[in-house]
């Protein structure tokens, strides 16, 4: 018979579910854990804030499609998870966060450091545990990584009290079958859905594909292009779905949305049919939804049947994951040229191109989306890139080309400043080999710079290009766009980022002129430790095209180009 305390059993699941590295914080409550966890096989990474562990366990799991394990003590420790379970929970991400809590018997006393992470987490998580018998432990973490990975990922918490961490039992590793989920999603489609669905596509004369992050998920990149190449169908992509489909690709339209390409935007609203694939429909994407692609008939491929027409009512769902779908599909499509669509497209892409920053007039200082150009450039767009949120995320999603899967890490559904240098960490760990940069705002890096402590004492290879424009960037935007230029609250003045990285011992460089820019970024490719580079750009600049919140998806606001 193998007794062991509720501590060890903790460390004995979690090296069963593979895992080695773990992102932390310790504190009174799970200090069992942690006096445990020295027996095991696991780098444990001392975060500086909570909220860095937990983009830390989203940013090892999005780089690797393996669920993440953050760990804090209860109260505050347990509180500053809270925005990084979010940000994981908006954007399907497969996290297994451990908290400590206080001792069962005091449980709803108000003891010392106590908060009801369980309550606090029940929106914000996939599913969340309070184990207050250590028999129940080894199930439940086991079930935990299960619900966490399954169908559409997600965050799962479990909270485990110190009598539980301290006490024994038996232990037995559960590995029979876990009873989730419940209503499990058929393999096979009908055949009158794909039967269905081939017609609407052997039909359409102005097809668009809607790839987003459920073809990352699914492991389904191969499959969407080979329908693409089939059906001669354009592909737009979903800020996060960049990358599902090679950028490329003379069929890629580019990002769709509010800060998309205007052509890609164009397409959507002039089609006769979507075909989406693993994306939600979320209303940066949209734009109103009484407008959006008016004509089109709609096919909406998912495996969360609570996505299906939450947004955008759709002529044919489709329940599924997005590869055993496509591959189900291929077989029933036929190949179109449509050529007078794909005119019509290359029209709207070559006026998207003439509006192109890249192609005005020098504009005095250093352009933003140049930067981002040049880090493509520079890197042969084979870096992981994880950007933080802001003008800096719509940049670097714009301007640096991103052909290959899981090239770029970011918040999207819930945006959160101050995720890039912490997950850039994780995403770290699960890809040592991977070419990481950190494209971040100057307000957002302040959020989390803390983190600079954990990336010398993990002594990772990580670079970090600051876009420094002095604001708070994308709300000086909305500022400058619909207040009337009234900048409250968004100048913002940062330290100088080169002592600042100097007190960590990291590297240091600023750019402030369009030469210097590869030479910069060349030189921190060639450091072998961590470099920080303040890019200096210019301080008023718009992300371009803007479709503004709610307004049409057409009615975009669009840079203004010297010759009209
Ligand atoms: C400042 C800012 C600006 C933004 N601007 C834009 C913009 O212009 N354009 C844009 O696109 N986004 C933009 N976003 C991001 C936006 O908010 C959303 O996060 C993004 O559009 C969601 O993309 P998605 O639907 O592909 O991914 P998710 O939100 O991750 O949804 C994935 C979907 O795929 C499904 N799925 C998961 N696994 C599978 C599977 N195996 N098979 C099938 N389906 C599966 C899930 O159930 C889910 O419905 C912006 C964000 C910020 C912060
Ligand atoms: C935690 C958090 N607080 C507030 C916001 C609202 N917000 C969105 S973008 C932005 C400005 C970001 O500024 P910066 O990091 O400098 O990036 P820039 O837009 O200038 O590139 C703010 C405040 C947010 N997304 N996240
Ligand atoms: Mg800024």
């Amino acid at each position: 018979m193998t007794i062991r305390t509720g501590a060890q059993i903790i460390w004995e699941c979690l090296v069963r579910e593979g895992v080695d590295v773990v992102f932390g914080y310790p504190g009174g409550a799970i200090l069992p854990a942690y006096d445990a966890m020295l027996d095991y096989p696991i780098h444990h990474v001392l975060v500086r804030h909570e909220q860095g562990a937990a983009h830390m366990a989203d940013g090892y799991a999005r780089a690797s499609g393996k669920v993440g394990v953050a760990i804090a003590t209860s109260g505050p420790g347990a509180t500053n998870l809270v925005t990084g379970i979010a940000t994981a929970m908006l954007d399907s991400s497969p996290m297994v966060c451990i908290t400590g809590q206080v001792g069962t018997s005091v449980i709803g006393s108000d003891a010392f450091q106590e908060v009801d992470i369980t309550g606090v987490t029940l929106p914000i998580t996939k599913h969340n545990y309070l184990v207050t018998r250590v028999e129940d432990l080894a199930r439940t973490i086991r079930e935990a990584f299960h619900i966490a990975r399954e169908g559409r990922p997600g965050p799962v918490l479990i909270d485990i009290p110190k009598d539980a961490q301290n006490s024994k039992c038996e232990f037995v590793y559960p590995d029979d079958e876990i009873p989730y989920p419940r209503r499990r999603i058929a393999a096979q489609v009908p055949a009158d859905e794909l039967a269905r669905a081939a017609e609407m596509i052997n039909q359409a004369e102005r097809p668009v594909i809607l790839a987003g992050h459920g073809v990352l998920i699914s492991g389904a990149t191969q499959q969407l292009l080979e329908f693409a190449e089939q059906t001669q169908i354009p592909v737009a992509l979903t800020l996060l779905g960049l990358g599902v489909f090679p950028g490329a690709h003379p069929l890629c339209l580019g990002m769709m949305g509010m800060h998309g390409e205007a052509y890609a935007n164009r397409a959507v609203q002039g089609a006769d049919l979507l075909i989406a694939f693993g994306m939600r429909f979320d209303d940066r994407v949209t734009g109103n939804l009484k407008t959006y692609a008016k004509h089109a008939k709609k096919i909406h491929v998912e495996i969360d049947p609570s996505e299906i027409a939450k947004n955008v009512r759709v002529d044919l769902p489709i329940m599924g994951d997005a590869a055993a779908v496509l591959e189900q599909l291929m077989p029933r499509v036929t190949a179109s040229p449509r050529a007078d669509w794909h005119a019509q497209i290359h029209e709207w892409r070559m006026e998207t191109e003439a509006r192109d920053v890249l192609r005005q007039e020098e504009p005095e200082g250093l352009v933003p989306a140049q930067v981002m150009y040049d880090l493509w450039q520079a890197t042969d767009g084979n870096a992981l890139v994880v950007s933080d949120v802001g003008q800096n995320q719509m940049w670097e999603a714009q301007y640096y080309r991103h052909d290959l899967p899981r090239g770029l890490i970011t918040s999207g559904g819930l945006g959160t400043m101050g995720f890039a240098l912490p997950a850039a960490i994780g995403a770290k760990f699960a890809r040592p080999d991977a070419e990481v940069w950190v494209v971040v705002g100057d307000g957002g890096f302040q959020m989390t710079q803390a983190e600079l402590a954990t990336l010398q004492q993990e002594r990772l290879k990580i670079n970090i290009a600051i876009i420094n424009n002095g604001y708070l960037g994308m709300v000086r935007q909305w500022q400058e766009f619909f207040y009337e230029r009234r900048y409250a609250a968004t100048p913002i003045l940062s330290p100088d980022f080169v002592k600042l990285a100097d007190a960590y011992g990291i590297s240091a460089a600023r750019v402030t002129r369009r030469e210097d820019v590869i030479p910069a970024i060349q030189a921190a490719r060639a450091n072998p430790g961590p470099v920080v580079i303040d890019f200096r750009v210019i301080q008023e600049h718009a992300v371009y095209p803007m479709v503004p919140a709610g307004a049409d998806l057409h009615a975009m606001i669009r840079r203004p180009v010297a010759t009209q």
